[in-house]
């Protein structure tokens, strides 16, 4: 089940807490990409997820969640992709909300569904950099260095180069992805042309595109092509 995610090249990121229409998720799930990834940094309730994961479900693509809220975690989905943010001094995001997870609800936990990913958030002003205090401003070595981490101290399955709201340093990725022997890597941040689309997916495994299906749906449908052509 886990092995599923390995030919992604494309994901849409949606978030529960943003109204979509649903003609635009019938565009977005029928647009070709790999799977449907649910999940934001705030306002993820159970209601909105369950809602949301619902109406995905009428689509025969994958959906996973992307878990950051304990009380937000819903059954049914695919699969679910836990982050462990890597450039954080706080041990919230590295292991605390894991370990109150698994005390609170490990009984439950469908273990062969859950898939770690080593998060390396890199743009300071994201919410996500602001939430969980990330030391987003690293040098490229730094990331490099939390990648490896993630991929032969940790064995994670997956790399996280988490841009949201800002196109990031192909560079970087590129020589990020460079330094992976095993783990997969994701890129996701400011994709809202084709041409940045194309370029993210040749530097990573699989490209996150987020924000911009609100803001130009038809710019996010063309995404799709330029990754997967
Ligand atoms: C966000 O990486 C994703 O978690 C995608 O980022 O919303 O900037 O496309 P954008």
């Amino acid at each position: 089940m886990k092995d599923m995610i390995k030919p992604w090249r494309h994901v849409f990121k949606l978030d529960p807490e943003k109204e979509i229409h649903d003609d635009v998720l019938d565009e977005i799930c029928m647009s070709g990409t790999d799977a449907i990834m649910v999940g934001g940094s705030t306002g993820v309730t159970y209601e909105n997820t369950v809602d949301l994961m619902s109406r995905v479900r009428r689509y025969e693509l994958p959906c996973v969640q992307e878990v950051s809220d304990l009380e937000a975690v819903v059954p049914g989905f695919d699969l679910y992709m836990v982050p462990m943010v890597l450039n954080t001094p706080d041990p919230t995001w590295i292991l605390e909300r894991h370990r109150q997870g698994i005390e609170r609800y490990g009984y439950m936990i469908p273990w062969d569904l859950v898939v770690t990913e080593g998060y390396i958030v890199l743009n300071p002003d994201a919410t996500v950099a602001k939430l969980t205090r990330a030391e987003a401003q690293i040098s490229e070595e730094s990331a490099v260095a939390y990648a490896q981490i993630a991929d032969k101290l940790m064995n994670l399955p997956v790399v996280y180069l988490e841009y949201s709201g800002t196109f990031g340093d192909m560079d970087t990725v590129r020589t990020v992805r460079r330094s992976l022997d095993n783990a997969q890597l994701f890129y996701g941040g400011g994709i809202t042309t084709a041409e940045q689309a194309a370029e993210a997916a040749s530097v990573s495994d699989t490209v996150v595109v987020g924000n911009v299906i609100y803001d130009h749906l038809a710019q996010a449908l063309e995404t799709v092509k330029a990754v997967k052509g």
